[in-house]
């Protein structure tokens, strides 16, 4: 048995330790603790209720009240701070993932298209309007494809103007985008109307106007009854579309071993003295059209080839084609 006043002692004992813990009670891992220290199952305060067996059954009433007063107390004590240190944690999560929606945000540069991509994308949608498909092909040849498909034996001193950088014996990077239009020719029938724009290769000294990586667009187009006649108008209409209404256009003779007639092409401003020659041209010589398996006998054909570079220079008058690849932005933004 246990006097009632021996609980008493040990009830207000328990409850000096729950008054002396208040104030540290200040995390959430320490307010856990303390409910396992009291209110655990094996608690203090459950460890006190186990007594009440012990009680003389006429005191058991009281002692049961004071039981339950200073359970309530603890629960109090643990509600109360549980609510302050969990609104505290709140605030402080708050705090430290508040975004400042007044901040100026992260400048991200819009890039656009270099100058380049915008002219050869210019002259494709001229001739895509005319009915011409884009065609592609590898950059890296072999010498069928770059050489004597498009009329240029071995040995021929044609070859010295094309002759570019070697992968090994029979491949090289391509120094024209023509041997796409012989893999397009070999490929199918005619009527065949293709543009092929695309990045070439020389063999040349850097300079104000070469450069050993340079961009050309070429067009072909072979059919029946096709003449020199047509590809002028062509050419007419394009140079008018590119550099606008009034340029005068004028063909002269030319040699090149894939055309035949070959011809420059020049053009002059409105009002300007001075002629520039912005391509190269002329009608597919027949033994290009042999070699593909067409008959020069029933088709006709007309090219002409021309550097994005010198298009881009002639119509923005750029002096210098290293600043195309110079990536200065001082030169790249203008455009
Ligand atoms: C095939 C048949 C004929 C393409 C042609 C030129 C003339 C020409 C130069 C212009 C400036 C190259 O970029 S440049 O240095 N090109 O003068 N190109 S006729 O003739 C072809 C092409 C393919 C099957």
């Amino acid at each position: 048995m246990i006097e009632l006043t021996e609980l008493r002692n040990r009830i207000s004992s328990v409850e000096d330790d729950l008054k002396s813990r208040v104030q540290t009670l200040n995390t959430l891992d320490a307010l856990e603790a303390f409910r396992i220290e009291f209110l655990g199952r094996k608690g203090k305060i459950s460890e006190l209720f186990k007594l009440l067996g012990q009680i003389e059954q006429g005191e058991r009433a009281t002692a049961g009240k004071l039981l339950n007063n200073l359970k309530q107390e603890a629960n109090a004590i643990f509600a109360s701070r549980q609510e302050d240190l969990g609104s505290a944690a709140l605030d402080q999560q708050i705090a430290s993932e508040r975004i400042d929606v007044t901040l100026p945000g992260v400048y991200h540069p819009l890039g656009h298209k270099h100058v380049l991509t915008q002219v050869q994308q210019e002259i494709e949608s001229i001739f895509l309007r005319m009915g011409f498909d884009v065609a592609a092909g590898p950059e890296i040849e072999d010498e069928y494809h770059n050489f004597e498909a498009l009329n240029i034996p071995a040995d021929h001193p044609a070859r010295d103007d094309w002759d570019t950088f070697y992968i090994d014996d029979k491949t090289l990077l391509r120094p024209h985008t023509s041997p796409v239009q012989i893999r397009v020719m070999e490929e199918t029938q005619p009527p065949v109307r293709i543009i092929c724009p695309g990045r070439c290769y020389r063999r040349d000294t850097q300079d104000a106007t070469h450069s050993p990586v340079f961009h050309q667009v070429e067009l072909l187009w072979v059919e029946e009854g096709l003449s020199l006649a047509n590809l002028k108008y062509l050419l007419e209409v394009f140079i008018h579309e590119f550099f606008g209404e009034g340029y005068e256009t004028r063909l002269s003779g030319d040699f090149f071993p894939f055309t035949e007639p070959s011809v420059q092409v020049h053009m002059r401003a409105p009002r300007a003295k001075d002629w520039l020659e912005i391509m190269g041209a002329g009608m597919v010589d027949p033994a290009v059209l042999t070699n593909v398996g067409y008959d020069p006998e029933v088709v006709t054909g007309f090219a002409f080839g021309l550097g994005i570079e010198r298009m881009a220079m002639l119509r923005y008058g750029i002096d210098d084609i290293r600043l195309f690849f110079g990536n200065d932005l001082r030169f790249i933004t203008q455009f």
